[in-house]
């Protein structure tokens, strides 16, 4: 019989499909009864899968006293308790790599769209108002500084891409690198001298509100925030204010506090671009992951080395 594993979060037929043929699937996410699904099953699930967005916390982990393994399909996994993880000996993978290139077209997709006010045009084209007269001028890309908050694989695919576009690349995070972009050791000298400001950083309690009132008046009027990172990295009521206020320019947004829920305020500012968590989001990228994920269950479960162990 095929090892139990439970899901914790949606997740597609190209994974699913896979998935079936080395484990027993128990859909949490979709349970009625959850309560139920874990009396019943609780003590035989050897492993979890997840999405990079969801969480797995301590008090169901609890509950499953024969886990061994939780899977996660995203490099993000904030949603693990890591250090209980460590304590039980539990496993913990993750899909890095094969989403790098997507999300960083993603971050650029991002700057582009608040810098050339792509999303405001395109309302204003199907709108029809071209015909009363032109579109308001927009801002160049060309010589201005973008700030990468985490310079890790992502945030470098980022600023790889950007310095094509002529911008100037700064960077902070825990230390500086081997690499020819400037570094600020502090999060607020980053932003006072960043026009876009990009969060690449890992979520999860050590990040949270990073960015915070404080860094987006540094970042000030003339400055962007990009997130492609987590909702969680930034305070979104002060993100809200500095929009509302005039004291930030622009904000290109692909996660949120609470996704999928997305604030009134945010929906209807103009200099908003907001993307519904689609940075990884092409059938190339999903199917990569998919193959992670699924990958290092089944070899967990063959006794064989992990593709991608967190721990
Ligand atoms: C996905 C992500 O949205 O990789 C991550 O950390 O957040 C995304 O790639 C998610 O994991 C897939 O549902």
């Amino acid at each position: 019989s095929l090892p139990p594993v439970l899901l914790l979060a949606p997740l597609p037929d190209f994974l699913l499909g896979p998935l079936r043929e080395v484990a027993a699937c128990h859909d949490y996410f979709h349970a009625p009864d959850k309560t139920a699904l874990l009396a019943h099953m609780g003590k035989d699930i050897r492993g979890i899968a997840m999405a990079g967005g969801s969480v797995a916390p301590v008090e169901l982990l609890e509950q499953l006293p024969n886990l061994e393994i939780l899977s996660v399909f995203g490099v993000g996994y904030d949603g693990v308790p890591l250090p209980y993880c460590q304590q039980r000996g539990l496993q913990v993978t993750n899909t890095p790599d094969v989403l790098t290139d997507d999300v960083a077209d993603t971050a650029v997709a991002l700057v582009l769209m608040t810098s050339r006010r792509l999303g405001e045009a395109e309302r204003f084209a199907r709108a029809g108002h071209w015909t009363r007269g032109p579109f308001p001028l927009a801002y160049a890309l060309r010589g201005k500084t973008a700030g990468i908050i985490g310079l890790g694989r992502i945030g470098k695919a980022i600023a790889h891409r950007l310095s094509a576009h002529g911008m100037e690349i700064a960077y902070h995070g825990r230390k500086p690198q081997a690499v020819d972009y400037r570094y600020c050791d502090s999060l607020s000298t980053l932003a006072k001298t960043s026009d876009f400001l990009i969060v690449a950083c890992p979520g999860g309690t050590e990040t949270r509100h990073l960015i915070n009132a404080e860094v987006l008046a540094a970042l000030g009027p003339s400055g962007t925030l990009i997130n492609i990172a987590r909702g969680s990295v930034v305070d979104e009521a002060s993100l809200i204010e500095a929009l509302d206020s005039g004291s930030l320019r622009s904000a290109g947004l692909d996660v949120f506090e609470h996704e999928p829920n997305i604030p009134e305020a945010l929906l209807r500012h103009e200099r908003a671009v907001l993307l519904p968590h689609l940075g990884s989001g092409t059938h190339e990228t999903r199917v990569a992951m998919a193959r992670l994920c699924v990958g290092n269950l089944a070899a967990h479960f063959a006794g064989q080395p992990l593709l991608t162990a967190v721990i």
